[in-house]
């Protein structure tokens, strides 16, 4: 294998490849090459350096005695590959000299290459840092997901609302899949069951689908940083049993003849760009159940067929994570093939499901918590549906047992919700149907604890346990932020971008001036650079000595983009009107999407930019304040925002943020935070020092307090004086061309109720920016202050969040992968 000229990385192998692959693969000489061909070409050169360590991963996972992470996500968002891959081969120079001497900038080719978006954000973000780990961790894994033709969609500004775009990311090609028609199962919809007594087996259930899809495997293989082993990302394509109906195009119906195939490849046509209501839409569960139907099927093929095993042990070959409920029609899904198709007593296939899975929770939030009308589920899944009433069935007798004469309780832990219209509640049927379930940072599990999952607390006080999330610094360092990466190698050495552990030799080297000033510098060229960047696409300079202050995330009333702005505008007024007011000039950085049917964040975004358009062209502030939304916010220009930022924004009310993994990616890259005590802000505030992070606002017991006492955002309106002149200054059109209705909608949902109190922890969060002001202006303390926090920051590694996984749910221990 050694001898395999594809995987040779010296600089003449690379340029001969390269060439080859332009010219067999692409069938192009140089002459004729688009750029996109020549990142096409270097795609395949680098995924040939990692194919052999791929086929000899899968060749060691299947071996009948390892067990492995089946990893169920309806969300995938890798971001481009091109760029990790090399890091992880550790190729990165070689190719940069390779495509040198051929005349070609390989930093111009890694920018051509289209972002995967499968995701919204946070949930699909985490699953793509998860694989990362579990390839360099060595543990056996394989993520289960959705091709989504169409992405996450393309953002773009018109008259400063958000306007969407479809996402076409498959338009050049993909170039790091590997197409399995080979892996093709079939998938049922509709119709209807019948009963019927099997002569060995007794009585049993017959499913009679009105439809049948097929599911069609496309596999992307993740390499782990510096090992053989790689992991599988294997998503699935939907497509028509049938390309057409030949008695309805003899009849001359031609467009009868597709409608089968239109339907069927709807499934997976397009992500549903909502990251917390939910629709209810019925395209929705039908691609949730297309994912965990494929998957199941292929596990099972693995188990029995490629394993040679019995299905009575399938639990120990697969440990199945279910990230967030999306992907919960699995339990009932395994008990169907199980009891229904494999013939097994029911007992026996609830012991193997229950072994099987175990359910990661991402909110508190109550109208994200899925659920679905039954007539709608019924009519798609018949089957799954009766399943889940006897599923439910067995589990209240034994909440009975438990807690006689409790009606209340049985009604709340119900799988089916009776209080109104019915629907089958999804959070409820992962809980019942897993081993684990587990909360994403520790306020976030105890919430869970303690509100809403209460009642199965009560009943297994031992299923919930905390996983607080983690973020690869492969990408999150390596990839974005090579400058840095390099010096902090010089200080402390190889080996920490894999065992973080190892960053707490950097402490030491914030007390020393020089190290300090290379720290700085690299700071000062990121923000050179995205400065450079502004003037090109706005037109306008902004200071590169300015302090950039940055919210990059969805858009989401709970994570209060506009508690930001009011501050801003606080500013803003305080220079028109305050002599004496000074301040470090700042330049604020936004960035993120609208759910395309959520008005409220949308004109957030409205807010947002009318702001900046006032802002930037005032001539009294323009040299101390700049506004910038940067449109179109995605895993790759994360990539470029996290390195540049002074001042990080984590400011949801508490109690409301999950976790967060944001608040991880710009601590590792020496922002320092301000923020609330939410999500995982809490445990990366106990990690870096509370010298270290600008902590404001109400706690979460404090909120729950303040909503029993009674909140009255309008008193405290007409109390503070900062904030009346701010809001006034909206209401009264100041950044809306005199216009008062535009945003009175924002303004009274603040005034008359402000949900998340952004009233409430409006002067908190004025005092400690000042602070933030005050400590800015000491360069020399800020740049201590940033080394240490990247020091401190290897909790935070999802390398440490896997090896959690592992040793708490999965019970998984690393393989080795030989040769390659
Ligand atoms: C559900 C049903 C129908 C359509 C869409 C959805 C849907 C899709 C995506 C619901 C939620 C999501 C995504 C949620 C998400 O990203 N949550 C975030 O997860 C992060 C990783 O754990 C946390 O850090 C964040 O705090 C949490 O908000």
């Amino acid at each position: 294998m050694k001898n395999n000229k594809r995987q040779q990385t010296s600089i003449a192998a690379i340029k001969k490849a390269f060439a080859n692959n332009l010219y067999h693969n692409i069938g192009k000489p140089a002459l004729t090459a688009t750029p996109q061909d020549f990142y096409t070409a270097l795609a395949y050169t680098v995924r040939s350096m990692l194919l052999d360590k791929y086929i000899h991963s899968m060749a060691t996972y299947l071996k009948k005695e390892t067990r492995i992470v089946a990893y169920f996500s309806a969300e995938f968002l890798e971001g481009p590959h091109l760029i990790n891959n090399m890091l992880n081969l550790g190729v990165i120079d070689q190719v940069r000299k390779a495509m040198e001497e051929l005349g070609l900038d390989m930093n111009k080719l890694i920018e051509l290459e289209s972002e995967p978006g499968l995701g919204n954000g946070g949930l699909g973000r985490l699953a793509a840092c998860y694989l990362d780990s579990l390839a360099t961790l060595k543990i056996p894994a394989i993520g289960y997901g959705l091709r989504y033709e169409h992405g996450m969609f393309e953002q773009r500004l018109e008259d400063g609302w958000q306007v969407e775009y479809s996402d076409n990311w498959l338009h050049y090609g993909n170039p790091w899949e590997l197409y399995r028609p080979e892996r093709t199962y079939r998938v049922q919809f509709g119709g209807r069951t019948e009963s019927y007594n099997d002569p060995e087996h007794g009585y049993r259930v017959r499913w009679n689908p009105g439809m049948v899809v097929k599911g069609i495997a496309y596999d992307t293989p993740i390499l782990g940083y510096r090992v053989n082993n790689c992991v599988l990302l294997r998503l699935w394509q939907a497509e028509a049993a049938q390309d057409f109906n030949f008695s309805d195009f003899n009849r001359g119906d031609y467009y009868g003849a597709v409608e089968n195939k239109v339907v069927a490849e709807n499934i997976t046509k397009v992500l549903y760009p909502n990251d917390t209501s939910q629709a209810g839409k019925r395209l929705r569960l039908e691609q949730q159940y297309f994912l965990v139907s494929c998957s199941l099927q292929d596990l099972i093929h693995m188990h029995t067929v490629m394993k040679g095993l019995d299905l009575t042990t399938h639990h120990r070959s697969v440990a199945a994570q279910l990230n967030d409920t999306h992907p919960s029609l699995a339990i009932p899904e395994l008990m169907r093939l199980l009891v229904d198709e494999h013939l097994l007593p029911w007992n026996k296939a609830w012991e193997i499901t229950q072994k099987t899975f175990s359910y990661t929770n991402h909110t508190l939030l109550p109208e994200a918590l899925e659920k679905w009308p039954i007539p709608l589920f019924q009519s798609l899944l018949p089957r799954h549906y009766e399943i889940i009433c006897e599923i439910n069935r067995r589990f209240l007798d034994e909440v009975r047992l438990r807690f006689p004469l409790d009606d209340q309780r049985i009604a709340n832990m119900s799988l089916i919700d009776e209080t109104g219209e019915r629907y089958v509640r999804m959070a409820g049927l992962a809980c019942v149907g897993s081993s684990h379930i587990n909360g994403v940072a520790r306020l976030h599990t105890q919430l869970l604890k303690d509100q809403v999952l209460k009642d199965y607390h009560c009943l297994w006080p031992d299923k919930i346990i905390n996983i607080t999330n983690g973020v690869t610094p492969r990408r999150w360092m390596g990839v974005s932020n090579p400058k840095l990466t390099a010096l902090i190698t010089e200080a402390v050495g190889e080996g920490w971008l894999n065992d973080m552990e190892k960053l707490s030799d950097l402490e030491p080297f914030a007390d020393d001036a020089s190290f300090r000033e290379k720290w700085y510098q690299i700071k000062r060229g990121h923000k050179e650079q995205v400065a450079g960047l502004i003037l090109e696409h706005f037109g306008f300079v902004v200071d590169p000595d300015s302090m950039f202050d940055v919210q990059v995330k969805r858009i989401h009333e709970y994570k209060r983009q506009h508690l930001n702005i009011l501050h801003l505008i606080s500013l803003y007024w305080r220079l028109k009107n305050e002599p004496d007011f000074d301040m470090v000039p700042r330049t604020f950085l936004f960035g993120g999407k609208a759910a395309p049917g959520y008005f409220m964040a949308k004109l957030i975004i409205k807010l947002i930019t009318s702001v900046a358009e006032v802002l930037n062209t005032d001539p009294v502030t323009r040299d101390k304040l700049k506004v910038i939304f940067r449109p179109n916010y995605n895993v790759k220009i994360g990539q470029i925002v996290y390195p540049m930022a002074d001042l990080s924004e984590q400011i949801s009310l508490a109690g409301k943020e999950a976790s967060g993994t944001g608040n991880m990616k710009f601590a590792m890259n020496g922002a320092l935070t301000i923020g609330t005590l939410d999500g995982a802000n809490i445990e990366i505030r106990e990690e870096v020092g509370e010298e270290n992070f600008f902590l404001f606002g109400l706690t979460a017991p404090e909120v729950l307090e303040l909503r029993q006492s009674g909140y009255h955002p309008l008193d405290i309106y007409h109390n503070n004086d900062q904030l009346r002149a701010v809001i006034d200054l909206i209401e009264f059109g100041h950044f809306s061309h005199g216009d008062r209705n535009l945003f009175k909608p924002l303004l009274d949902s603040l005034k008359y109720n402000d949900e998340y109190m952004l009233f409430a922890d409006f002067q908190s969060y004025i005092d400690c920016q000042q602070e933030v002001d005050r400590a800015y202006a000491d360069k020399e303390e800020w740049l201590k202050k940033s080394i240490r926090t990247v020091a401190r920051m290897a909790e935070f590694s999802s390398d440490r969040s896997i090896r959690e996984y592992c040793g708490k749910i999965w019970q998984i221990k690393p393989v080795e992968v030989l040769s390659g």
